[in-house]
C-alpha cells in the first residue's frame, strides 16, 4: 500500500477521493456538487438558462481536462515501485 492509499484509507473518504465537505455530521463529496451547495448557501443569484448553459459548458470542459490529467497522475502516484526501484514523476 502506498502512502497516498494509506492516507485516503485513514480519512475514510466516500469515493476514496478529495475534496469532501462535512455538513451537520454528514460527509459529502464531488467538487462540483460541493461548489453548487456552497453557492446556494451563500445566496448567489440564480443564473438564467443561457448563463447556466455557459457555466455548465465550462464545468464539463474543466472536468474533462481534470479527468485526463489529474487521474493519470494519481494512478502513477499510486503505482507501487518494484522492490529497490524509484518511480520518477518529473525530470526537472
Ligand atoms: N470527481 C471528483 C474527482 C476528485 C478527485 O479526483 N480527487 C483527487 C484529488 S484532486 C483524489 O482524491 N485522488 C485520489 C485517488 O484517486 O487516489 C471531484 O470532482 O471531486
Amino acid at each position: 500500500m502506498t502512502n497516498v492509499d494509506a492516507l485516503l484509507n485513514f480519512l475514510d473518504l466516500p469515493l476514496g477521493q478529495l475534496p469532501i465537505l462535512k455538513v451537520d455530521g454528514d460527509i459529502y463529496c464531488q467538487s462540483v456538487a460541493i461548489m453548487r451547495y456552497a453557492a446556494a448557501e451563500a445566496g448567489l443569484p440564480r443564473l438564467d438558462a443561457k448563463q447556466e448553459l455557459r457555466s455548465n459548458m465550462l464545468i464539463d470542459t474543466m472536468g474533462e481536462i481534470f479527468d485526463q490529467t489529474v487521474g493519470p497522475a494519481f494512478a502513477a502516484a499510486n503505482a507501487v515501485a518494484p522492490e529497490g526501484e524509484l518511480i520518477v514523476f518529473q525530470n526537472h
